[in-house]
């Protein structure tokens, strides 16, 4: 299609009805659901051109991930499983919010300011979760895709990582795995059956869980993924999508809330994990002898699998440069036992994946996870060869053999495209049968500091700018000395204060020694931002 000719992606059907600002954030636009049909068209359209540009499949994504059930959202995933760059997030933003009349301008605008050829091909990969809003939404882009002439390859009811991993597959011809759900599931189950061997439980641990899939698309994919993984272990699933999405139920509600979902049975020692609404967060919970709530949020499965790492790594006689990104939020517990007792170097990264999968690109191995239970491990081609070669060398010891084997496997259980709740499930199991540990052996690895988060409600959350990767207010003047004279007054306390990516609030996080401190000291904080 000439540029000259684009008259005809005006469709009477996807007219802006609404006038309100929508801004693509961290995780793309998320909304109410009744008012995002003309920006999924016009993101239909946006992601054609993002594939001619970058003469590869561009991912679109229909998912609120944690949201509640009547929100809905959308979000594109460029050719490596990255997300949208930085840039095309405004372009995104302006085309979203011109009126009608302007649409066939904006687009003519982006295709001559990106030098873009109408004549190459695009391809756009698209899925959805499990709102009901999600199918017109889907309808709404496959029309803005058609409309400039771009082949939809539809996925149907995915979760957002295996979206990630189905772009990243079809842009590297299937070297990275096959681009099909089949696919996905057979690459991670296959190296999930071969670490564990034929030993169902080891040592203390057993291979039964509860998993709360918080009524989202998680429990959908996880029906068909169990197929593949029977034998290996017991899944018992709640919130399996009877209920409504997210609810008192789902890795967010469980993290913030630091109390167990609804619906899943209270039996105390049990191994339970929450997934969050689109399935690329996780944590894991259990309650005690005494029914209290215990909680193994990112933070721990980061450490637990840079520990691991660090062993199989000594194990196989292999030296890489480890490295572990963290937020702000992560606990201080781990950070020190990150630095302190694993050695591993540690970089606190800004708020949002981007920031922490680019930063994990510059290790050998880059483990990243935020403390909300979203994080993958990166590893560098060279690195994988070397394990490969390692795997085959005749010089080695069965010891050292048998770990880069492990190391290799493991490869394939993660999905380094990008964080994923099912994939990340798969490893830490993985590593607490290899260890024999049950989820008691596993927190005792650190103590976590106590913590808490409290959203505050302001007149304008822009007001409120921070640096050094969200940790330390730029503006109001004067605020960050304020914070630090409070926080001055609690044994290892900290605490910050950020405007949130994804709603219109500030968040206050706060952590101390003395857990009877804990709420003077965020309330104290929280105070100093109304
Ligand atoms: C988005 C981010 C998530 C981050 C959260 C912070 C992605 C895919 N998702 O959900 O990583 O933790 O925003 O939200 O980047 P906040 O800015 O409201 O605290
Ligand atoms: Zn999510």
């Amino acid at each position: 299609m000439e540029s000259s000719q684009l008259e005809n992606i005006l469709n009477v059907k996807y007219t802006k009805k609404y006038d309100g600002y929508v801004q693509y954030g961290t995780a793309g636009f998320r909304t109410k659901a009744d008012v995002l049909e003309h920006v999924l068209y016009r993101m239909g359209l946006l992601a054609v051109l993002r594939s001619k540009v970058k003469n590869a499949a561009i991912g679109l994504m229909i998912t609120a991930s944690h949201n509640i059930g009547s929100d809905n959202g959308v979000k594109l995933i460029d050719p490596a499983g990255e997300m949208l760059e930085a840039a095309w997030e405004l372009i995104a933003t302006n085309l979203a919010n011109v009126e009608d009349s302007d649409l066939v301008f904006t687009i003519r605008q982006i295709i001559e300011e990106q030098n873009i050829n109408m004549s190459a091909d695009a391809t756009v990969i698209t899925g959805r979760d499990t709102r009901e809003s999600s199918p017109v939404l889907l309808n709404a882009a496959i029309a803005g895709i058609q409309a400039l002439h771009g082949i939809v390859k539809d996925f149907g009811i995915v979760t957002t990582p295996q979206l990630h991993y189905l772009v990243v597959c079809t842009n590297t011809n299937g070297s990275y795995g096959e681009p099909t759900l089949h696919g996905y599931y057979t690459k991670l189950s296959k190296a999930f059956k071969y670490v564990r061997q034929d030993k169902i439980n080891n040592g203390q641990y057993v291979a039964e869980l509860s998993l709360d899939a918080a009524n989202g698309v998680g429990a959908t994919v996880m029906r068909e993924f169990y197929n593949y993984l029977v034998g290996t272990i017991i899944i018992n699933m709640y919130n399996d999508g009877i209920g409504d999405l997210n609810h008192m139920c789902g890795a967010d509600y469980v993290k913030v809330k630091q109390m167990p979902p609804v619906s899943v049975p209270n039996k105390p020692k049990v191994r339970c994990v929450s997934i969050d609404g689109d399935a690329d967060r996780i944590i894991y919970f259990y309650l005690d002898e005494n029914y209290e709530f215990h909680l193994l949020d990112g933070d721990r499965i980061a450490t637990l699998i840079a520990a691991y790492f660090k062993e199989l790594l000594q194990e196989s006689r292999l030296s890489f440069q480890l490295g572990l990104i963290q937020t702000a939020y992560a606990n201080g517990g781990s950070t020190n036992y990150i630095s302190n007792v694993l050695q591993i170097p540690v970089v606190c990264a800004s708020t949002g994946i981007k920031h922490l999968h680019s930063k994990a690109l510059e290790f050998d191995i880059g483990i990243y996870f935020e403390a909300n239970g979203h994080g993958t491990v990166l590893f560098k081609e060279t690195v994988i060869q070397i394990i490969k070669n390692a795997v085959i060398n005749p010089e080695l010891s069965i010891t050292e053999k048998t770990a880069a084997s492990k190391l290799l496997n493991i490869i394939d259980m993660i999905n380094q495209t990008v964080g994923d709740a099912l994939s990340d499930m798969l490893l830490v199991e993985t590593i607490l049968h290899d260890k024999g540990w049950n989820i008691m052996d596993w927190e005792e690895m650190y103590k976590d500091l106590p913590n808490k988060q409290l959203k505050v409600i302001v007149s304008d959350k822009n007001l409120i700018t921070t640096t050094n990767a969200g940790r330390q207010c730029v503006t109001p003047e004067g605020l960050q000395g304020e914070i630090d004279k409070v926080v001055s007054k609690y044994r290892n306390g900290r605490s910050f204060v950020r405007p949130s990516g994804t709603e219109d609030i500030v968040r206050v996080y706060a952590e101390c020694e003395n857990s009877t401190d804990l709420n003077e000291l965020i309330v104290n904080v929280a105070s100093l931002v109304y």
